[in-house]
């Protein structure tokens, strides 16, 4: 048991590090995408898509807000497993289900090649933080963890193999033992992950 116990950890935690090397599994720069038109005005082109046809103006679509299902149908989106999480954590909304043109474009701003590598590790923690207390604890990586595997009975880890990969979460980035992972201990992993920045990517 001993052996194959150890092969497994060994796998899930070179699953962990792929994970933080790839940021939130961002979509790579499509070949040839459009440069022509500054990003700001390719991105409101992509928001007004979204809106129906008669509040398109630029003035109703500075002021509409337009819902998460809508955001979420995004191609660029919609393969990505913290879809959901990305948008709550950038909408303005009391709720927190619906962007604005501006938050529309924060978001793609942290995830574009102008955010510096803290700016986007931050946004990452606040992603991956799903009850929004501010530190990653077991909860909080279960559920990162299950957004990766997906929810289905057979891509679903089982509770051991979860609790085996936490632990080596843990021991690998919990750096003053308290149990959760905080800000700075976060940053400290991507810090070793060298290519976190350039995949940490929304390009429309
Ligand atoms: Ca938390
Ligand atoms: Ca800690």
């Amino acid at each position: 048991m001993g052996g194959s116990g150890s092969r497994l950890s060994k796998d899930l935690l070179a699953e962990y590090q792929w994970v933080a090397r790839q940021g939130v599994g961002m979509q790579h720069p499509r070949e040839g995408a459009p440069t022509g038109s500054p990003p700001s005005a390719r991105a409101h082109r992509r928001f007004c898509e979204l809106l129906p046809l008669e509040h398109r103006t630029v003035e109703e679509s500075l002021q509409i807000r337009v819902s998460l299902e809508q955001i979420l149908s995004l191609p660029e989106l919609k393969a990505n497993p913290f879809k959901e999480r990305i948008c709550r954590v950038f909408s303005t909304s009391p709720t927190r289900d619906s962007l604005s043109f501006e938050d529309f474009l924060d978001l793609l701003s942290v995830f574009s090649d102008t955010a510096t590598p803290d700016i986007k590790s931050h946004y990452a923690f606040r992603i991956f933080d799903f009850d929004d207390d501010g530190t990653l604890n077991r909860e909080d990586l279960s559920q990162l963890v299950n957004c990766l595997t997906g929810d289905g009975e057979d891509t679903r880890l089982s509770a051991s193999e979860m609790k085996q990969l936490i632990d080596n979460i843990l021991e690998e980035s919990d750096i003053d033992r308290d149990g959760t992972i905080n800000l700075s201990e976060f940053q400290h992993v991507i810090s070793r992950s060298p290519d976190f920045a350039s995949s940490f990517k929304i390009v429309l």
